[in-house]
């Protein structure tokens, strides 16, 4: 499997030179400066591609070409926006790259609320609390109906039995500070955020007032809108990914589970399976995460990667522990629910697979890229200011694992 690194562009800290010596062979970036909703030029595509190519490496994946909110929950300029992304992904084409990751996440992308949680061997992880996330939801938001939800919320079998996650939000009121709330709405909305989606940036001054914007828009919205109008952004897209032979990963919601009431349709095989059968393209994929699907207790995630693998054309690989009160935290690629040797085995078997059937219209010579997602902060990366999850001593550490997995199988 071609083995991939998310680099944030020319100013992210971790330089490609760095990638070079740690074995890394494909970029996965985008063009994080475009503000969202405008077409990415060929010029700049091709500039930055030639700039990767530049220090020996090759732009492999994009992650993300975002979906902006207006095509999620269908407003009236959505087409225009399609066909915005329509060009976007014809002048990817044209440089030459066909793999492009995106999610159908509303509003918030990925979330946690402790992105410095500490282990006991020194070493940091992020975290995701429910308690904190509905205290953030019900005292900080202050979102219309989130005590109603968070009072009726059950976890799924087997995790988080007898816990009332609504009392344990109220009884945190009870010692959360003014700073300590400004923490959490760093963690769930700025700094998960800044970085990735676009919708918030580091430095916005009202986000929780950006926010209320944003989650009105979904007023209404349940899962089968927003799966209709998942279908409809990719119908309206498949006759360009066949034509320009470009091939659409979309990223699992990361948790799996519904937040802040807005429907999340990317969580579990029931999930995947939909949207694959509801546009049955080759070119219409998954981003096998395995890190967001391990979150979910009710996710087998071996099982899932063999049978979604066939439509699989981006592998992230990390793994999610569980406690038994339902929070989770990201474990060891070696360990966790994920089994990441097993995914190896399995992805690194529908490679194979593609090598010997090798679809026309692939650029990709049917090499199957991947990443390590999420790695520890350790060894001093905290004082390095790099995007949360993104650490590079601890992704580089990941790196090898995963490396030293790959060439055992
Ligand atoms: C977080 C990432 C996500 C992912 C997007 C893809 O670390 O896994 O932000 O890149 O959801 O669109």
């Amino acid at each position: 499997m071609e083995k991939t690194w998310r680099w944030f562009g020319k100013k992210d800290k971790i330089t490609l030179e760095m990638l070079r010596q740690i074995g890394v062979e494909g970029i996965v970036t985008a063009l994080h400066d475009v503000p969202l909703g405008q077409v990415w030029t060929r010029e700049q595509i091709r500039d930055l591609r030639e700039f990767i190519e530049a220090r020996g490496l090759r732009w492999s994946v994009v992650e993300s070409l975002p979906v902006t909110e207006t095509i999620k929950y269908g407003g009236p300029d959505r087409d225009e926006q399609i066909e915005t992304y329509k060009q976007s992904l014809r002048n990817l084409a044209a440089e030459g790259i066909h793999t492009v990751c995106y999610n159908f996440m509303p509003v918030l992308d990925w979330a946690r609320t402790d992105l410095m949680h500490p282990n006991d061997d020194g070493t940091y992880n992020l975290y995701f609390s429910y308690s904190e996330f509905a205290y953030f939801d019900t005292y900080i938001l202050k979102r219309v109906g989130a005590r109603e939800e968070w009072a009726a919320f059950r976890f799924p079998d087997g995790v988080g039995e007898g816990r009332n996650v609504l009392a344990e939000a109220d009884e945190l009121a009870r010692t959360m500070t003014p700073e300590k709330d400004h923490l959490l709405v760093e963690n769930i909305v700025i700094k998960t955020q800044g970085f990735v989606s676009g919708n918030f940036k580091e430095g916005d001054e009202h986000p929780l007032e950006l926010f209320h914007q944003l989650l009105d828009k979904y007023k209404g919205i349940g899962k089968e809108q927003l799966r209709a109008n998942m279908k409809y952004f990719l119908e309206a897209i498949m006759p360009v990914c066949e034509e320009c032979g470009i091939n659409m990963c979309v990223h699992p919601d990361d948790p799996p589970i519904e937040i802040l009431g807005l429907p999340r349709i990317v969580r579990t095989s029931e999930d995947i399976r939909w949207f694959l059968n509801a546009v049955p393209n080759p070119h219409n994929g998954l981003t096998f995460c395995a890190g967001s699907l391990s979150a979910g207790a009710y996710n087998d995630v071996v099982a899932m990667a063999r049978e979604f693998a066939p439509r699989t054309h981006f592998v992230h690989l990390r793994s999610c522990h569980i406690f038994p009160n339902g929070d989770f935290t990201e474990a060891s690629h070696l360990g966790g629910r994920a089994n990441v040797v097993e995914l190896c085995r399995i992805f690194s078997a529908e490679e194979t697979r593609r090598q010997a059937t090798s679809l026309p219209n692939d650029s990709s010579q049917g090499l199957l890229p991947f990443r390590v997602d999420h790695g520890k902060t350790m060894l001093g990366d905290e004082t390095r200011g790099y995007n949360a999850g993104y650490s590079f001593l601890g992704r580089m550490f990941a790196m090898a694992q995963v490396q030293g997995v790959m060439a055992a199988i």
